[in-house]
């Protein structure tokens, strides 16, 4: 450390013993060890093809279904399989401009996906083609629609990325941000709806996200006509709600977005405490005066 002294059990990165390898201890601090000055990125060559689709699937065990069949089909390529609900969709067509349905009919969830194969990889397209069919057959996929172009890659994705908006424009909400592992996501989802809808059975539920991480935005929209102002007067006992199931499920109520300030009450409740006194001792012996990223995390 700057001031001489030493920590005990880190690996040296130099042959001298100086310079000691913080990078895991780092991730996920939010600046609360440190500041990162210089970083060193290891690239991977652009896939030459990616097949991007839009497709419709029965329910969230389907989609995971789907995951897996694609995963082994395409040597492990797949590098976006984002769940979205009719719920979503609907948000986003409402209040989105410039987006329209991929299909004629209306259909429960959804999948956005893409699939880049190696740079030598022929016949990608094909084969995603056979298994959306072969998914179809087995009632997984209700229906698919493939990008045609870079701007209907792009019009796939606009419905994707524009749910966080669409869901401001329909009041209030609560929401959260949280993993599990995936092949139990489907059973999260109707658990986690059940104790939302307990609370407020009026309160329309839009779990979107990183499917393909285990990572899902369980959000709750007020009803319509609500006030917004009450509606979020129920966010602490939503919270508790998802967060103590999550918990049971040895999953995470932080996925993807942090601790920051908002969820400190969360990590010290639901964090063994043994976790929590060696995260206030690393942070007590790397910054003792308090000064990094100050009231974060801890
Ligand atoms: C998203 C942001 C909220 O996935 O993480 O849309
Ligand atoms: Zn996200």
């Amino acid at each position: 450390l700057p001031d001489g002294r030493v920590l005990d059990g880190l690996k040296p990165l130099r042959k001298d013993n100086t310079g000691y390898d913080l990078r895991d201890l780092f991730i996920g601090a939010e600046g609360t060890l440190g500041i990162i000055t210089a970083a060193a990125c290891k690239l991977f060559s652009r896939p030459a093809v990616v097949v991007t689709a839009f497709v419709a699937v029965a329910d969230p065990a389907s989609a995971v279904a789907l995951l897996a069949r694609l995963r082994a089909a395409s040597g492990d390529a797949v590098s976006t399989f984002e769940l979205i609900p009719r719920l979503a969709l609907e948000m986003v067509l409402r209040h989105i401009p410039q987006t329209s349905d991929p299909f004629d009919a209306a259909h429960e969830w959804y999948v956005l996906m893409e699939i880049g194969a190696g740079r030598h990889e022929t016949g990608l397209r094909d084969m995603i083609e056979a298994e959306l069919g072969a998914a179809l057959e087995a009632g997984q996929v209700r229906d698919a629609a493939l990008a045609a172009s870079e701007a209907h890659r792009e019009m796939f994705w606009r419905l994707r990325e524009t749910i966080p908006e669409a869901q401001r424009g329909e009041g209030g909400s609560v929401k959260h941000d949280v993993s599990v592992t995936t092949s139990e996501l489907p059973r999260f989802i109707v658990e986690a709806s059940a104790a939302i809808l307990d609370i407020v059975p009026d309160g329309r539920i839009v779990a979107y996200g990183h499917l393909g991480d285990g990572n899902l935005h369980f959000n709750v929209s007020q009803p319509p006509n609500a006030n917004a102002a009450q509606f979020e007067a129920l966010a602490p006992a939503i919270n508790r709600a998802v967060h103590d199931l999550i918990a049971g499920y040895s999953g995470s109520f932080s996925a993807e977005h942090g601790i920051g300030r908002l969820k400190r009450e969360e990590l010290v409740r639901y964090k063994s405490a043994v976790a929590v006194d060696l995260m206030r001792s690393i942070k007590r012996a790397i910054d003792p005066k308090g000064i990094m990223n100050p009231g974060k995390v801890l």
